[in-house]
C-alpha cells in the first residue's frame, strides 16, 4: 500500500483517539475499510473529503484506498481489507459485473460489505448488506423531463440530442441512460442522434464533443452529458464551433458541482440534475448500526434536486465540491 495512504489511516486512527476522550458516539477500536474509485470529477473528490471528515466526525478508523479508476485495483483493496481483519469493507464498484469471487471471500471472512454510490450485479445472495447512493434512474427522468419542458418553452418540433454517458457498465452510466430514455420516449419530437462514451472524464468530454460536432455540425439541439466534469470539456469545444452553449444547444448536466454550477450561472449549462456526493454521514450511521447488530434499509437514497434557467439561483448556497 502506498506510504500516503498509510499516513492517512494513521492520522485518521489518531484523530479518532482523540475524539475518545470528547465522549464521541463512535467506536474508535471500530475499523472501516473503504475503496474509492478514483478522483475523476469534483463529484468524486467532494466523495472522498465528505469520508474522511464523517469517518474522523464518528471517531471511526478508516483504512482508504483510491483505486486509480482500475477495478483490479478495488480488487486487491477488498483483499487487504479482508486480511487485516476490518470490522466493516465498504467501496464505490466502478462497473457492476465481476466482484462475486472477492466478495464471497468477505463473506465467507464475516465481513459485512456496504455500497456506496454505485451498484453491482450478481446473481449470488447475501454478498452485500446495503447501497448507499443516488438514484440514478430518478436522475435520469429529471434530466428527460426538463428537456419536455424546453422544448415547449422554445416551441421546437424536433429535438436531435446526442447523449455523452459516463463509465461503461457502471450503475449510474446504465441508470441515467435508462431513466432520460424512459422520460423521452412517448415524445415524437426527440431524437436521440447518438449515444458516445465519455468515462466520466473532461478530457473525454472534449473529445466526444469534438466527435459530434465533426459528425452532426449544428443539427444538434441537445447535449445530454451523465456528468458535470465531461459536460465542462464539452462547452468550449462547442464554442470553438461557432456555436452558442445554452443558446444554440441547450446542455443538460448531472451532478451540481461548483465549478458547473457557476457555468450555469452564466447561462452556457441549462439545466443541472443535483448528485449529492454526501455521503459520508450515512456510511458511518451504517457501520455503528450494522456494529449494534442492527438491521439497515437495502437501500438509502439522499434527496437530490434541479438546478436550472428555470429557477432564480442568485441564492444558492455554495456547494462545497
Ligand atoms: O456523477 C460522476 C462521478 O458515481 C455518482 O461518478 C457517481 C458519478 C458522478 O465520476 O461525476
Amino acid at each position: 500500500m502506498k506510504r500516503w495512504i498509510w499516513c492517512m489511516l494513521a492520522m485518521v486512527l489518531a484523530l479518532t483517539a482523540c475524539g475518545k476522550s470528547e465522549g464521541g458516539q463512535g467506536d474508535p477500536e471500530l475499523l472501516l475499510g473503504f475503496s474509492q474509485i478514483g478522483s475523476e470529477s469534483a463529484w468524486r473528490v467532494g466523495n472522498t473529503n465528505d469520508i474522511l471528515a464523517q469517518a474522523e466526525a464518528y471517531h471511526i478508523g478508516l483504512m482508504f484506498e483510491d483505486a486509480k479508476q482500475k477495478q483490479e485495483n478495488q480488487i486487491d483493496a477488498i483483499r487487504r481489507f479482508i486480511a487485516y481483519k476490518v470490522d466493516v469493507i465498504a467501496f464505490s464498484p466502478i462497473v457492476e459485473d465481476g466482484w462475486d469471487n472477492v466478495l464471497l471471500e468477505a463473506k465467507n471472512a464475516g465481513i459485512p460489505v456496504i455500497l456506496v454510490d454505485r451498484d453491482i450485479s450478481t446473481k449470488e445472495e447475501g454478498l452485500t448488506t446495503c447501497l448507499i447512493g443516488a438514484d440514478f434512474y430518478s436522475e435520469g427522468v429529471k434530466a428527460g423531463e426538463y428537456l419536455l419542458r424546453k422544448a415547449d418553452s422554445l416551441g421546437l418540433e424536433r429535438v436531435n440530442i446526442v447523449e455523452i454517458t459516463g463509465t461503461a457498465n457502471s450503475t449510474p452510466m446504465r441508470q441515467r441512460q435508462a431513466g432520460f430514455a424512459d422520460a423521452v420516449a412517448g415524445d415524437r419530437r426527440i431524437h436521440i442522434l447518438e449515444s458516445i462514451d465519455g468515462d466520466f472524464i473532461k478530457s473525454r468530454g472534449a473529445e466526444c464533443m469534438k466527435i459530434l460536432l465533426d459528425k452532426y455540425g449544428d443539427e444538434i439541439d441537445v447535449v445530454y452529458s451523465h456528468n458535470d466534469e465531461m459536460t465542462l470539456g464539452a462547452i468550449p469545444v462547442i464554442e470553438e464551433a461557432g456555436l452558442a452553449p445554452g443558446k444554440d444547444i441547450v446542455v443538460i448536466s448531472i451532478d451540481g458541482g461548483q465549478d458547473a454550477i457557476d457555468v450555469l450561472k452564466q447561462g452556457k449549462i441549462n439545466c443541472i440534475v443535483e448528485c449529492t456526493p454526501r455521503l459520508g454521514k450515512e456510511l458511518m450511521e451504517t457501520v455503528l448500526r450494522l456494529r449494534n447488530g442492527e438491521a439497515v434499509e437495502k437501500t438509502i437514497h439522499p434527496d437530490e434536486q434541479v438546478f436550472s434557467d428555470e429557477q432564480d439561483l442568485s441564492n444558492l448556497e455554495p456547494r462545497g465540491y
